[in-house]
């Protein structure tokens, strides 16, 4: 098996060495973010799985694709429309951009102060570490802030590169530029694989989507219930492991999951106390293997139940809406449901403080714990907004700026304890 993995490796032009020292050095962290957590569901056993050979199985799946003709599309963002990917027999996978490891490997060619998750994203590409990347036929980028932008032109140095162009306003004019854009992506999706999108395949890559959209929104829907019976880091592994495993599996884990933890909470059975402070992170997403604010929050005594993000409610709050099964009106749906997204790339996004009140007041949230990436100015400006909204509405919020690495953790750990040391009073 592990030859088997060196093999694929080595067809993919990884830089073994490279590669080597950064899945020995994702072990350990496993080990002590997951593996050491007490109480937790048996349902997380096939994350663990997929975690411990997380450049095995999955890869190995897509080459078999590939070898059968099938092409992988991967993307960045939760705005590139998978259903179309589905629809013409492609695999998409949302590429992770989670870790330290690839972030100097980065700054040998993009400036410093670009926020990590760019950095990384590039970083697994320059320095050849990611098979996922290196799997893809084609990388679906899109105009959302100005670091990826100008990111995307540099990776369609290196590999096959198409740019979405997403709105910057939410107008009618905007909503119109981003349907041509779907439309458009249709066509190029078309091109790649040489397969035509029909009304019915399309239908059916729709409902595949939202069915794992719906088993999202269960397992998050379980997290409202005090006490909560799943933890946020696992909540969050799962979420992030949706990005890139089948639909179909994923769709029937993440239900057994789920059956698992209603009977938890028939039980009154929770990962934490009834009175651990319950905490809602709002702001940047989170790719695997990032769960270092998590682990800070979860290992000072309280509990996340909600991320307001694109690796948390964004990526599945809204369903595509059931049309007629002509590819008209599936194009207009599809379009509409992904202008629903209110990432920090827009102006204005008034929805966003609006969602995350909503959902602090849903999930039994405490306090909000805003976290920006270090450079990233969209949402960094954006806390300010969402500071003065939530002081009218009297819910407690920290502020909280960092990057991938660790040299920050003891200062996050102190601002945090007396956070909630606060919202306890
Ligand atoms: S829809 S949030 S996934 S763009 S953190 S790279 S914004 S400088 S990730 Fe995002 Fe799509 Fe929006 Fe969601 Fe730029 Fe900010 Fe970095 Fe960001």
């Amino acid at each position: 098996m592990v030859n088997d993995n060196v093999q694929m490796w080595t067809e993919l032009n990884i830089d073994l060495k490279s590669h080597d020292t950064l899945l020995n050095a994702l072990g350990p962290i496993f080990q002590e973010v997951y593996l050491s957590q007490k109480n937790r569901p048996a349902g997380m056993g096939f994350y663990d799985f997929v975690v411990g050979d997380i450049h095995g199985i999955r890869v190995k799946e897509l080459r078999e694709h590939a070898k059968n003709g099938g092409k992988v599309v991967a993307t960045y963002c939760v705005f590139v429309p998978e259903e179309l990917v589905w629809a013409a027999d492609a695999i998409p996978v949302g590429l992770c951009a989670g870790t330290q490891f690839s972030v100097p490997i980065a700054e040998e060619v993009l400036p410093r102060n670009t926020c990590a998750l760019i950095k990384s994203s590039f970083g697994f590409k320059l320095g050849r570490v990611c098979p996922y990347v290196q799997a893809s036929h084609l990388i679906v980028g899109e105009t959302t802030c100005d670091g990826k932008k100008k990111m995307f032109e540099m990776l369609g140095q290196l590999q096959p590169v198409y740019v979405m162009e997403v709105p910057n306003k939410k107008t009618e004019r905007s909503r119109e530029l981003w349907h041509g854009e779907v439309l458009a992506f249709k066509d190029v999706i078309e091109k790649l694989t040489g397969n035509k999108i029909t009304a019915k395949k399309l239908g059916e890559a729709i409902d595949l989507v939202n069915q794992r959209r719906l088993a999202l929104q269960r397992l998050y829907n379980l997290r409202k219930v005090r006490p909560v019976p799943i933890s946020g880091k696992d909540a969050l592994l799962a979420t992030q492991v949706s990005f890139y495993d089948d639909a179909q599996r994923d769709t029937q884990m993440l239900n057994a999951l789920c059956d698992e933890l209603d009977k938890r909470v028939a039980a009154g059975q929770g990962v934490a106390p009834k009175n651990a402070p319950r905490i809602l992170i709002s702001g940047s997403p989170m790719a695997i293997p990032n769960w270092k604010l998590h682990h800070i929050i979860e290992s000072t005594g309280a509990v996340v139940v909600c991320e307001e993000s694109c690796t948390g409610t964004r990526f599945f709050s809204d369903l595509v809406k059931p049309t007629e099964h002509n590819l008209v009106a599936q194009m207009k749906a599809i379009a509409d449901r992904y202008m629903n997204i209110h990432c920090a790339c827009f102006t204005p996004n008034d929805e966003r403080p609006d969602d995350v009140v909503r959902l602090a007041k849903e999930y039994q949230a405490d306090g909000v714990i805003h976290y920006n990436l270090q450079f990233c100015h969209t949402y960094a400006n954006e806390a300010v907004k969402m500071e003065k909204r939530l002081e009218k509405e009297g819910i407690p919020l920290l502020r909280i700026e960092t990057d991938y690495s660790d040299e920050d953790v003891g200062q996050l750990r102190t601002r945090i304890e007396a956070f909630l040391e606060m919202i306890k009073h």
